[in-house]
């Protein structure tokens, strides 16, 4: 049976719409998996391990929803060929990168592995995955949290769209 997911694409180097724009033309052209909608774009200063740097390059990000026959783990491994296929280098934890492609739920799969925590584990406090994701879908909830309307008005101010 396939699984609805849903993925949070964002980036913060290089051309980031053109490449987020890519992404998704990739993650439509995988095998076992269809996008079944997509979001805005809501751009954002960098969230970091310090905090909010308004000095970095900001972000921008999208959330898209998928259908998909691919286990998690294999979607995140065809997931990462695309970051890499886009010039993704993983130097630092929270360091600038030009595409990031995460899997935010997957069905109603609860999962604490040491690739993958599905749902994601902070999602429900990112302006930057709330927002885009309460514009695509505004009755979706997220395991745990409730509605994702209600989270995104919450953080609606820390992002804007572009
Ligand atoms: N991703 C991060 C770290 N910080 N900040 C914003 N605004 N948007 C992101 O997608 C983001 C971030 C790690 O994946
Ligand atoms: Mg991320
Ligand atoms: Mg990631």
């Amino acid at each position: 049976m396939p699984e609805q997911a849903v993925l949070a694409i964002g980036g913060n180097l290089g051309d980031r719409q053109k490449t987020i724009k890519s992404a998704i033309k990739h993650i439509k052209a995988l095998e076992g998996v269809e996008v079944i909608k997509k979001s805005p774009l809501f751009e954002s200063f960098a969230a970091t391990a310090e905090g909010i740097d308004e000095k970095a390059p900001r972000y921008l990000n999208g959330v898209i929803q998928i259908e998909t026959v691919l286990k998690p783990g294999v979607l995140l491994t065809k997931l990462r060929e695309i970051e890499t296929s886009h010039g993704r280098v993983r130097l630092e934890r929270w360091g600038s990168r030009t595409l990031d492609i995460d899997i935010i739920t997957y069905g109603n799969l609860i999962k604490d592995g040491k690739r993958l925590t599905l749902p994601h584990p902070r999602a429900y406090e990112r302006a930057f995955v709330v927002v885009p994701w309460a514009a695509m879908d505004p009755s979706a909830k997220l395991l745990g949290h409730g509605s994702v309307a209600a989270l995104a008005e919450d953080l609606k101010s820390q992002v804007w769209e572009v």
